[in-house]
């Protein structure tokens, strides 16, 4: 039986990641007087490694062969992330970053039904709450029983720890519950930890490997904007009775 619904954060509730996350980056590297500017095609290579400290880390070494780093470069790398998430959750205390569509609708249906909500992301549990208190409700972190966030399992996604720690916390099993997720990183995660998954790409993540998905879609649905199923020709709106369907319930 479906008793919660566990949520990817970046690119699967919101659009955070080319209009968000990166010009954080941009902002806080400028803030350190360093040159390093993070277009949007080269932000899309960078998504490769998930976390903000491992993505910085990942740029120095595959771009920046000319970087001379410091004796207290993990330092600098630490500094570097906190300006990042200042950056960040400024912009979305500015209201910058909508939720995706119909996020909002399926949610306040899961509350409704009683379902257990979960978020699972690798993103710093700062961002989750401006991202939840800005763009859902004031009290949109309280709707959620699992913030599963950050650093708080050291193997970030693909590893499945984060889904593993956040089932720990719910008391719940992988069978009960269904992912949503936005990119190959995160199912391998979902689907490591033994989740069914259900997939809304975007424009970063459409070409990805999504193999296993209960549904591939390009966001899920409202009424009037249906979503468009990518793995079959297919429109709706996803709601609860749908997802029931697709869990196999
Ligand atoms: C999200 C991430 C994060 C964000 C940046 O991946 O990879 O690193 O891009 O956030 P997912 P931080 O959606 O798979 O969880 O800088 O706070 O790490
Ligand atoms: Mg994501």
């Amino acid at each position: 039986m479906l008793k919660a619904l566990i949520f990817d954060v970046d690119g699967t509730l919101a659009d955070t990641e080319r209009d968000g996350h990166r010009p954080a980056f941009n902002a806080a590297f400028k803030e350190f007087g360093l040159d390093w500017e993070w277009g949007v095609e080269l932000y899309g290579k960078l998504l490769a490694v998930t976390g903000g400290k491992e993505r910085i880390r990942f740029y120095v070494e595959q771009f920046r062969p000319d970087y001379e780093k410091p004796v207290d470069f993990d330092d600098l790398v630490a500094a570097l992330h906190k300006a990042k998430t200042r950056h960040y959750t400024h912009m979305l205390a500015e209201g910058g970053i909508p939720l995706r569509p119909g996020v909002k609708r399926l949610l306040h249906e899961a509350r409704a039904a009683g379902l257990v909500l979960g978020v699972a992301t690798t993103t710093t549990p700062e961002n989750v709450a401006a991202l939840l208190s800005h763009s859902l409700d004031v009290d949109g972190v309280s709707w959620f029983d699992v913030i599963a966030a950050g650093d708080i399992v050291p193997a970030k996604k693909p590893a499945p720890d984060i889904y593993v720690w956040a089932l720990q916390q719910l008391g719940l099993k992988p069978e009960e519950c269904l992912a949503f997720e936005d990119s190959e990183n995160g199912i391998r995660a979902s689907q490591g930890a033994g989740l069914r998954t259900l997939v809304t790409v975007n424009d970063y993540t459409i070409g990805h490997d999504f193999s296993g998905a209960l549904a591939v879609l390009s966001d899920l649905g409202e009424e009037g904007t249906p979503f468009t199923r990518l793995d079959r020709h297919e429109h709706g709106v996803v709601s609860l009775k749908q997802l029931r369907d697709w869990f196999g319930e």
